[in-house]
């Protein structure tokens, strides 16, 4: 779940070796928006990252194991 806490729009993706995962963001357009999804990854290392054009500092690590 992403829940927005700021008041421009952001995003949710799940990247791999510089692979999106598909069929796979979430999207919050405005302060208190929630999106919700479900996915199943196999295990592995990960980037989460929001895809908004000056957001590419937004990214984190996810490891799946
Ligand atoms: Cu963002």
């Amino acid at each position: 779940m992403t829940v927005n806490e700021d008041t421009v729009r952001h995003t949710l993706l799940i990247v791999q070796d510089g692979i999106k995962v598909p069929n796979f963001k979430l999207v919050v357009a405005e302060e208190g928006a929630v999106d919700v999804g479900e996915i199943n990854l196999a295990a592995g290392s990960y980037t989460v990252i929001c895809d908004v054009p000056g957001h590419q500092n937004m990214k984190a690590t996810l490891t799946v194991s």
